[in-house]
């Protein structure tokens, strides 16, 4: 048995824990997650039935863990050798952005995508504020550092370049170089590329079997 199992479909958030798990070098098992009728196995180790659930059989038992960004961190911290986690200089850029993401980043991209308005005068209470400062934020840093934590990729970028490769590809975000400069240094990673052409096959045999 491999030492993870991976539910994931094509084109989902899905890409990003098959960059992750690439990025550290796992030994993983992809089990294909149809909308229509879902595994059993997935419903069982996550209710919600969302992808990308990971099982880490380890020796003293299995370990569910869910949420892309977690995926991420779980992974870094389980392959330590890979040398994606942060230095302690880095941790505060690593922790900051890998949150950002998952939050405010995700929040303003979801809000702008399916159209929510937000009030002024709810700004104070919706965790991203304001779309425009979301991106401000980011234009602020990347125009500055190449990575998330300055220099070096870390696990970080993994999470953070998929939330900028939706933002990105479905035209919410605006194309400032500094953003298209990121994603393009993190799409030459092997490991994403890898990740991508497991995607492409996945999705290729899916539409195959209808
Ligand atoms: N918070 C989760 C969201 C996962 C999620 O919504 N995945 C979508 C695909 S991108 C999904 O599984 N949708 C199928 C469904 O909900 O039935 C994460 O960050 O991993």
């Amino acid at each position: 048995m491999a030492d993870y199992t991976f539910y994931t479909n094509p084109r989902s958030r899905g890409l990003i824990a098959s960059w992750a798990l690439h990025e550290v070098g796992a030994d993983f098992a992809v089990v294909p997650v149809g909308w229509a009728a879902k595994p059993p196995a997935l419903l069982a180790a996550n209710p919600l039935g969302k992808v990308p659930t990971l099982v880490h059989h380890a020796a003293e038992g299995d370990r569910v863990v869910t949420e892309a960004a977690a995926i991420c961190t779980y992974l870094a911290e389980a392959h330590p050798a890979a040398g994606l986690l942060p230095t302690p200089a880095e941790s505060g850029h690593y922790h900051r952005w890998l949150f950002f993401a998952a939050g405010p980043l995700e929040q303003a991209l979801m809000a702008r995508m399916l159209g929510w308005e937000l009030p002024a005068e709810r700004e104070g209470t919706a965790g991203f504020g304001n779309f425009d400062r979301t991106v401000a934020v980011l234009e602020g840093h990347f125009s500055q550092h190449d990575y998330a934590c300055g220099s070096r990729f870390t696990m970080a970028d993994v999470y953070l370049c998929s939330q900028f490769d939706w933002g990105l590809n479905l035209k919410l975000l605006p194309r400032h170089d500094c953003f298209l400069g990121y994603a393009e240094r993190c799409h030459a990673r092997a490991a994403y590329q890898a990740a991508l052409a497991d995607d492409r096959e996945l999705y290729r045999q899916t539409r195959e079997q209808g």
